[in-house]
């Protein structure tokens, strides 16, 4: 733990030039909160694979030495949050990742898929190995795509009742994480949920959203660094999920009046202050 100073992030995840997604989004949320990120670029891409055509190098022979670099340098980080991954041994470097900082919080965000489909340079066996990531984490941030391919179960066609979202939580926390949110999660009201479980205090949240009829590249990520970055400064778990969806849920708005293409992602650049500034929370309920 840094006793001084900004709190310190490991960030594992590609950096994409367009499409406002993983460390594009990272970095700038995570400095509005007041945590420093070091990047470990996992890949690095012209456009995010969405795109379809995209210029990608992937960066595997990359993430060991640069740990074996911090921890010859004595690095201190206060949280490792891995995400979007490049070949499954990337795997075996963010398990070393973790487990040379035991002390860190340990996030995963298992990036795969959304919308019921895998993301393009996702193979089954990459999908397969995210699992043991999952078993090392403290947080995990899937969306209800990634939720269901962990559990190995068919993406839900129709909203899922209270007692389902539940049992998805709880089954995903006994693969190892003590807090599971997943978010992008159709409810029957037709607003969009992000739901909690924190199996220390065995404590369910939710926290809705209005629908946007347009998927935006990023949102994950935005979501999963505002939660993270709420964590690290002492947030519980409700108020993290409130600030994240509350902050995503007005820029993808802010996004939606300009008609740009979901492939540009959440225009954050104008909404950024509001994550300096201080915010009233009690969005949240117990779910
Ligand atoms: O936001 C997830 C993500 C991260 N990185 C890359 C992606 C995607 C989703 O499409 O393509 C390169």
């Amino acid at each position: 733990m840094n006793m001084t100073g900004p709190k310190k992030v490991a960030a594992i995840h590609d950096i994409s030039g367009l499409g406002r997604c993983s460390l594009t989004v990272i970095i700038p949320v995570l400095s509005a909160m007041g945590i420093q990120v070091c990047p470990v670029p996992t890949a690095v891409l012209s456009a995010h694979t969405g795109y379809g055509e995209f210029v990608m190098r992937d960066l595997t022979d990359y993430i060991e030495p640069a740990y074996e670099h911090y921890k010859k340098m004595g690095t201190r980080f206060d949280c490792v949050y891995s995400g979007f991954l490049a070949s499954s041994s990337q795997i075996d470097h963010c398990l070393k990742f973790f487990s040379g900082y035991p002390d860190a919080l340990k996030v995963v965000d298992p990036v795969m898929g959304d919308n019921g489909k895998s993301y393009a340079t996702y193979t089954p066996q990459l999908c397969s190995r995210m699992a043991e990531l999952v078993r090392v984490a403290d947080i995990i941030t899937p969306n209800l795509t990634e939720a269901a391919i962990l559990l190995g179960e068919p993406f839900p066609t129709a909203p899922l009742s209270t007692g389902e979202i539940k049992s998805m939580l709880a089954r995903l926390s006994e693969l190892g994480p003590q807090i599971v949110v997943i978010t992008s999660v159709p409810t029957v009201s037709g607003k969009i949920a992000a739901v909690g479980f924190d199996k220390q205090n065995s404590s369910y949240w939710k926290i809705l959203s209005e629908y946007v009829p347009i998927s935006y590249s990023g949102s994950g990520d935005m979501f999963a660094s505002i939660l993270i970055g709420g964590i690290l400064r002492g947030d519980s778990l409700p108020i993290a999920m409130n600030r994240a969806t509350s902050f995503t849920e007005m820029a993808i708005k802010t996004t939606y009046s300009y008609k740009t293409h979901w492939t540009d992602g959440i225009m954050l650049e104008p909404q950024l202050p509001w994550l300096t500034g201080y915010q009233e929370l009690s969005d949240y309920s117990a779910l």
